[in-house]
C-alpha cells in the first residue's frame, strides 16, 4: 500500500516550484537521491498526537484520515515528501509552496475533518462535536524546519525507522502506512533497508 503519491508542487501563480524528480540507478548515492527537488518554500518536520495515545484511531481510520489530508492538500496545496501513520501519532515531512508558510491552518482543517468523521462515525451528539473535536488530538504538535538536505535525510529515515523504533514490527518493510513504499517503489532505498546507521540523536521525539 502506497500511503502517498508525490505530485509537483506549484505555486498559487501556477509556476512550478518543484523540478522534476531525479532517481539515481542505485540507493549507493542516497545523499544525492535525496535531494529531489529544488526546495522554494519551507521544508518542515512534524510530530502529531491523539490526545489518548492508547487509543489506535489512525491507523483503525486510516481511509479517514486520508481523505481528510486529501480535501486540505487540495485546498491548500503542499508536498508530502515522507510520511508515517502509526495507531496514536504520525509523522510527516511537508513542503510548502514559496511564501506560504501557513501549516498551522493546514493541520487544524486536517485534524478538525479527522475528528469530524470520527465524531460521526461514533455518533456523538452535535452538542458534544466541538469538544470532541478538540478532544481526539493534542492541540500542539512538534513542528521542526529543515535546515539542509543532511537534516531532511535524517527525517526522513527517522520516520521510515519509526514503526520498528515504536515495536511494531521488526523490518522497516512490514509497516504498511509508510512512505518508505514509495521510496522503494522509487528505488530511493532497498526493499530490505533496515535503517542501520540512522542517526537518531537529538531526533527522539516519538
Ligand atoms: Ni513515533
Amino acid at each position: 500500500m502506497y500511503y502517498l503519491v508525490p505530485i509537483p508542487v506549484t505555486c498559487r501563480m501556477g509556476r512550478a516550484i518543484a523540478k522534476p524528480i531525479k532517481y539515481g540507478p542505485t540507493t549507493q548515492n542516497r545523499m544525492t537521491d535525496y535531494r529531489r527537488y529544488r526546495i522554494d518554500g519551507g521544508t518542515y518536520f512534524f510530530t502529531v498526537n491523539l490526545a489518548d495515545r492508547n487509543r489506535t484511531l489512525l491507523t483503525e481510520c486510516i481511509d479517514t484520515l486520508r481523505e481528510a489530508f486529501r480535501v486540505v492538500k487540495k485546498a491548500h496545496l503542499f508536498k508530502i515528501d515522507a510520511m508515517v501513520i502509526l495507531p496514536d501519532h504520525l509523522h510527516t515531512i511537508w513542503t510548502l509552496p514559496h511564501g506560504d508558510d501557513n501549516f498551522s491552518q493546514r493541520w487544524r482543517q486536517i485534524k478538525s475533518a479527522f475528528s469530524r468523521e470520527i465524531a460521526q462515525e461514533e455518533q456523538i451528539s452535535i452538542s458534544r462535536l466541538r469538544k470532541q473535536e478538540r478532544g481526539i488530538w493534542q492541540r500542539r504538535f512538534w513542528e521542526h524546519a529543515i535546515r539542509d538536505e543532511e537534516d531532511f535525510r535524517r527525517h526522513v529515515d527517522y520516520i521510515h525507522f519509526n514503526p520498528v523504533k515504536h515495536g511494531y514490527v521488526q523490518k522497516v518493510v512490514d509497516w504498511p502506512h509508510s512512505s518508505f513504499h514509495q521510496y522503494v517503489r522509487l528505488a530511493i532505498l532497498p526493499v530490505d533497508w533496515a535503517g542501520i546507521g540512522i542517526c537518531e540523536f537529538g531526533l527522539d521525539m516519538e
